[in-house]
């Protein structure tokens, strides 16, 4: 464990310190030889696709790129360590369930199927066979399928996330909640009421050519590294790189690529970002809306002078719907809520506007910095708005570019892992399949939650993925999921949402995509689609980790043939002994998959259709929308300020360095100078001062929600950060439980992760110094 220190990082962000890192995690994992080869086979044509995130690969035939969290990703699966059952059973589960996750990743890998023996508060090990065999029993003897949940989490490839899908529905519900309910949903739902799709429209070629790049509420440094990449290259052609990111953040400012020779050995470094504005958390829409109003009036000053238009009259009269109605509300707004709303002021924003009508292509890039609000959907409707003022979609170099999380979540709901279906999808599903698709809307995260603590005796479900942690409001899940009569993860490691189990409980560890993967007609090879609408192959190298495991399909396939039997008509066993036969399948359900065997064997495989970027709009007014939003000035924030007074902070909560979502590697979050400790907030100097405490000093934060429930967390050192004041962020998932289950986006309903209304007290130190983990 590393020591805990502070410390201001003034590296750029990759270099010799990213080499570092691997290398050290390579040495921790014990994969010393086989490791090289691993790393050296992601994301390359006869390789797996990097289980790291979805950023797409530059090209499948070029060299290997190296990318340090993509490393660590891969070294945290193909570890040497084994949790065997003897490791497992050996502790009760209330000894495990009282250690950091930290120690419970460090266990290793699982190694065979375990259920819950609540007589001597163990796991043991249980065959395959029966295990499906409970499973198919408990599910079969609910009331309703409705009574059962299931969950995915965005690694599973598309061959099991369509079995899945399939089975369950065959089951009889579309209660579907997954990761992308806490993720990307507000970037679907937005994107499809404004053109048509809920995906990106650029590809990776349009970087290479795009005269400006804004980059809203991302931490590309830390989450998709190999942006990186293609961002130092934008920079070094001259393109205008703005940053709207409360934090000042590392790897948006400067970058040492450990793949250029000469960037290494004189240790210079690009720089990335050419403005950067620390919006306050949530201002992200009061901001674009202050470039659209730019636009606007410098668009009237060049028709009353008689100049050309700044807007793009032609492409806004072919091809949008609501431009006038739009307009007029923009010009409406008054500059004074733009300007403290967005924490901007009106010269930054007038900057802002000045790249953006003075670049000829532009695209538009968003994280979870912009879906983890309520105001979600309204904030991503209005960047697609800037975008559409000029015409910038459809053409080379623009366009809306959502940076997806894990590497199959967009190919997860292509496939159909989605509650609220289309009739269209269910119809095909049905036809191809021979069965009754049910109709209902099934339960998002929020809801499965919600319904697990409203009734009892649910049978919960989860391909991948760590619920219990991921989820908002920690104590309200876990009363959920213990709730449960039968809880069931398949998994590749011990997590936490193991640990918190219904009645009756069993973990089922499957194949990792590093791993070959031996069916009966041969190695297979699963396909996935990454945050540019690319679908490639992957399939894997090492030996796997246990002969017992299974890969996702099998265990899907076997569990749908105990639970179904002769209910249904599919072939189950016939279609996992050769994935093939799942993909004609696919081809057969879904259009955009035609032929899909022979596009995805060519390498780097072939692009989905996207209706968007062709100018083709799938709306109700078959045009792209321009959706008007009053910038809010009523959010939970402004009630708890207009409630408690000024010392309410609003928190957001965000990704360390050292962490893949919940599975956290190190106690180490290197850009942002932090050692040794996670519960760690960030805040002003000034607000520190004003606190009349001093970094350094441990706080408790209590959470203001708008149910009356109390919630707190306990014990966070203060850390002086250039953050806005008033702002203040802190890692995922150790706040958590201060997100209330009844805050979420409007519309899309993600839980409102990065803007939490909290006030802060001192911290009365009781601990000794063991309760530092
Ligand atoms: N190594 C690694 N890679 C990952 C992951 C990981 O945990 N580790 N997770 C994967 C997943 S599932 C996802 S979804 C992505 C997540 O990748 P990101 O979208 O980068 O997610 P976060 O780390 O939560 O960081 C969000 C950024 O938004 C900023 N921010 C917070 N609030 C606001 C706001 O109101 N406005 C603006 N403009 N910015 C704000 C934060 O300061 C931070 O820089 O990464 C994927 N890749
Ligand atoms: N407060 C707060 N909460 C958040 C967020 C936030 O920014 N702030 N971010 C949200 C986001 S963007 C997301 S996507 C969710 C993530 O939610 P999840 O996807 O549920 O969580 P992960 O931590 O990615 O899941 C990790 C677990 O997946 C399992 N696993 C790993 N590889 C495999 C595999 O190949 N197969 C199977 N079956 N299992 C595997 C391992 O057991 C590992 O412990 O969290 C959300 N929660
Ligand atoms: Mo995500």
């Amino acid at each position: 464990m590393s020591k805990k220190t502070i410390q201001v990082y003034d590296r750029p962000a990759g270099g010799w310190g990213a080499l570092k890192s691997v290398a050290q995690q390579i040495f921790e994992q014990g994969i010393p030889a086989k490791g090289a080869r691993t790393l050296l086979s992601a994301n390359q044509p006869d390789g797996f696709d990097c289980p790291g995130c979805a950023w797409p690969d530059k090209d499948h035939t070029s060299t290997f790129e190296f990318c340090e969290n993509g490393a660590k990703a891969v070294a945290a699966e193909s570890t040497a360590r084994r949790a065997t059952p003897e490791l497992i059973s050996q502790h009760t589960v209330a000894y495990l369930a009282a250690q950091p996750d930290f120690w419970l990743e460090n266990l290793g890998r699982l190694t065979q199927p375990m259920q819950y023996d609540p007589a001597s508060d163990r796991y043991q090990t249980v065959s395959w066979e029966q295990a499906f065999e409970l499973v198919a029993e408990r599910l079969n003897a609910l009331p309703s399928p409705n009574d059962a949940i299931f969950y995915t989490s965005g690694r599973a490839s598309n061959e099991a996330a369509f079995l899945y899908q399939l089975f369950v529905r065959e089951f009889g519900t579309n209660n579907f909640p997954d990761c992308s309910n806490m993720c990307h949903e507000p970037s679907g739902f937005a994107m499809r009421e404004s053109v048509g799709i809920g995906k990106g429209t650029v590809l990776l070629s349009d970087f290479h050519v795009a005269e400006a790049i804004f980059i809203f509420g991302q931490n590309p440094g830390t989450n998709h590294p190999r942006m990186l990449g293609e961002l130092r290259e934008a920079s070094k052609r001259g393109a205008a790189i703005v940053s709207f990111n409360p934090l000042r953040e590392r790897g948006l400012e400067k970058f040492q690529d450990p793949q250029s020779t000469i960037e290494m050995i004189a240790d210079k470094a690009t720089s990335i970002s050419s403005s950067y504005h620390q919006v306050k958390i949530g201002g992200d829409l009061a901001a674009v809306k202050g470039i659209i109003k730019c636009t606007l009036e410098a668009d009237q000053a060049a028709q009353a002078a008689g100049k050309p238009r700044v807007i793009d009259v032609d492409f806004i009269a072919e091809h949008t719907a609501n431009f006038d109605a739009f307009a007029a509300d923009v010009l409406a707004e008054p500059w004074d809520v733009i300007v403290t709303e967005s924490g901007l002021t009106r010269e930054q924003i007038q900057r802002s506007a000045d790249i953006y009508m003075k670049a000829k292509s532009v695209i538009a890039c968003w994280g979870m910095g912009i879906t983890q609000h309520k105001h979600s959907v309204a904030t991503i409707q209005m960047i697609v708005n800037m975008l559409l003022l000029r015409g910038n979609i459809g053409r080379p170099g623009a366009g809306p570019c959502p940076v997806r999380g894990h590497s199959n979540v967009q190919g997860d709901r292509t496939m159909g892992i989605y509650e609220k279906p289309s009739p269209a999808f269910l119809d095909r599903l049905g036809q191809v399949f021979d069965f009754t698709p049910p109709r209902e809307n099934g339960y998002d995260t929020v809801g499965a939650i919600g319904a697990m603590l409203a009734e009892p005796n649910k049978v919960f479900f989860a391909l991948g993925g760590n619920f219990a942690t991921a989820t908002p409001d920690t104590d309200a899940t876990h009363k959920a999921l213990r709730n449960c009569a039968l809880t069931v993860h398949v998994t590749t490691k011990l997590n936490r949402s193991h640990l918190v189990h219904g009645r009756e409980a069993l973990i089922l560890p499957c194949l990792g995509r590093t791993e070959i993967d031996m069916q009966e007609t041969g190695p297979q090879a699963v396909s996935v689609e990454d945050s540019m609408s690319m679908v490639h192959l992957s399939s894997g190298i090492n030996a796997p980790a246990s002969k017992h495991l299974l890969s996702e399909p099998m265990i899907v396939a076997r569990l749908a043939a105990a639970t179904l039997k002769n209910r249904s008509k599919t072939p189950w066993m016939s279609l996992v002994a050769d994935y093939d036969r799942i993909r004609d399948k696919i081809a057969m359900v879904l259009d955009d998959f035609a032929d899909f065997n022979n596009r995805v064997k060519v390498p780097g495989g072939f692009h989905l259709r996207n209706t968007a970027s062709e100018r083709v709009w799938n709306t109700a007014t078959k045009k792209a929308n321009f959706k008007a939003h009053r910038v809010p000035t009523d959010l939970p924030i402004h009630r708890a300020r207009e409630k408690h007074g000024r010392q309410v902070f609003n928190l957001s909560t965000t990704r360390s360095h050292d962490q893949y979502n919940t599975t956290i590697y190190g106690m180490n979050d290197r850009y942002r100078g932090v050692f040794g400790e996670r519960r760690v907030l960030f805040i002003n100097k000034e607000d520190i001062e004003q606190l009349g405490m001093k970094a350094g000093s441990w706080v408790d934060i209590e959470s203001l929600g708008e149910d009356g429930v109390h919630r707190e967390a306990k014990r966070f050192m203060l850390v002086e950060y250039n953050i806005p004041r008033g702002c203040l962020a802190s890692y995922f998932p150790e706040t958590n439980n201060l997100v209330p289950l009844s805050s979420f986006a409007d519309f899309a309903r993600t839980p409102t992760s990065k803007s939490i209304p909290v006030l802060l007290t001192p911290h009365q130190a009781k601990e000794t110094a063991s309760a530092v983990h």
